[in-house]
């Protein structure tokens, strides 16, 4: 921006109320309705929640849960909707979508009443959009009546804020019969259950990553990155009503995470902030660890490195006949033709990681610790929280053949998922 436009006086206030052309948010509920909605669950046989992130904008994450013990109707989750019921609750399935649970994901495909609050269906969530919930009736609620049968053309609209909804649910809704359908979700869900093992063996599995995460940090405010480490943050982040989840979601910004983690914590100076990252997205926006250092904010940022922009290269892996291109970041222009990116011929030349995420931390002046063992990686959240003065980096070592599993390609349907690694 130009100087004399930085420089002009302008008022300094906040107005008290803002209008937006084109967004008037509708807050009252239409109770005919949620009547309507009611009878339609009533008669399902294989209902399903799909909750978004409406649930926890508007704090409706109690009245929710409430709703969801009353009814009995097993829960599915956006990654943007998740915290909407803590993780452990037994109706809660999982996430849906391009890297959503096999359970979940069929789920969608197989109930007759697909009841949404909070989501606006986008495209990481639908899949193909013609094959989206085929055998479902579809009730929305949705306070952006924009966002109304605009993706999936919904049989009951009801434009409302989610809490305000779901309170007028609450009194109404009765329990439902979901039992052999509930068990019919968790037979999927152990045919094929969530698991992110490590290729090679003896190196850190992602999923050990979550499993020590979820140990060390029982609360606190949760921030993600753009790419693998973030959909597995999404698939093994234990939310329980004391921790919150920030991501860009679908929007897919790399570089978001730091700055993100450093709002989360200037807004909550009491609260625990952790980001996870990947090796690349976290270098497009690492000089922010300057204004971290200077603040003294005890952010604890999460490097998963993995030598590679991760969720391109599993793309090239899966969808381009293993085409590796650009994605590999410790290469150099003599690597050229030592070297296939499958791992099979990794020269003698190759640095074990680059930049030194350590070396990195330290001459900001945050603290750095490396793990390359399972068996460290609890020791290393239980330092980083004893840090209190300003930020320190975890960079944990995983091998650069691990991918994210379940995944629909985009533009498939939801039920053509790739369950295993083709290595
Ligand atoms: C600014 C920007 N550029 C490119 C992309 C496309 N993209 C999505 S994920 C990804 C790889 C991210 O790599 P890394 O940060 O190392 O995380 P990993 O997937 O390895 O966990 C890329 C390039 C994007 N989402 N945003």
């Amino acid at each position: 921006m130009p100087s004399n436009i930085v420089s002009e006086i302008g008022p300094a206030e906040y107005p008290e109320t803002v209008n937006i052309r084109g967004y008037k948010p509708s807050t009252g509920v239409h109770i005919g309705q949620i009547k309507k909605a009611l009878e339609m669950l009533k008669n399902a046989k294989k209902p399903l929640f799909l909750i978004g992130d409406g649930v926890n904008i508007s704090h409706a994450n109690e009245e929710f849960e409430k709703l969801v013990n009353i009814t009995k109707v097993p829960v599915i989750t956006t990654i943007m909707g998740k915290g909407a019921i803590p993780t452990k609750h037994p109706l809660f399935i999982g996430n849906v979508g391009m890297h959503g649970s096999y359970a979940s994901n069929k789920a969608v495909n197989e109930c007759d009443v697909l009841f949404s609050i909070g989501t606006r269906f986008n495209d990481r969530v639908t899949g193909r959009i013609a094959e989206f919930a085929p055998n479902a009736k579809i009730i929305h609620i949705d306070i952006d009546s924009a966002s109304i049968s605009r993706n999936i053309v919904v049989n009951i609209p009801i434009v409302a804020d989610a809490k305000a909804a779901i309170n007028e649910l609450i009194p109404l809704a009765q329990e439902l019969y979901t039992k052999k359908w509930v068990n019919q979700i968790k037979a999927w869900d152990k045919e094929y259950p969530v698991t992110a093992p490590s290729s090679v063996e003896g190196r850190i599995s992602p999923q050990a990553i979550f499993e020590n995460l979820n140990k060390a940090f029982t609360e606190g405010i949760f921030l993600t990155d753009v790419g693998q480490h973030q959909m597995w943050t999404t698939q093994f982040l234990e939310m329980n009503k004391n921790k919150q989840l920030i991501t860009s979601g679908g929007l897919g910004t790399m570089g978001f995470g730091l700055p993100a983690a450093i709002g989360a914590q200037l807004g909550n100076p009491d609260k625990r902030v952790v980001c996870i990252a990947g090796d690349g997205g976290v270098q497009m926006t690492i000089q922010e660890l300057a204004t971290a250092v200077q603040l003294e904010l005890p952010i604890t940022l999460v490097i998963i490195n993995n030598g590679f922009l991760g969720m391109v290269r599993q793309m090239q892996q899966f969808f381009h006949d293993k085409n590796y291109s650009g994605t590999c970041l410790r290469k150099r222009k003599s690597c050229e033709g030592k070297c296939n990116f499958d791992g099979s011929n990794i020269p003698e030349c190759c640095p074990p990681y680059t930049p030194d995420f350590i070396r990195l931390a330290e001459s900001y002046g945050a603290y750095g610790i490396r793990v390359t063992d399972e068996d460290k990686l609890s020791d290393a959240f239980e330092e980083a929280k004893k840090n209190t003065d300003s930020p320190t980096i975890i960079e944990i070592l995983i091998d650069f053949k691990d991918v994210v599993l379940p995944m629909v390609q985009g533009g498939k349907a939801l039920d053509n998922m790739l369950l295993e690694t083709n290595y």
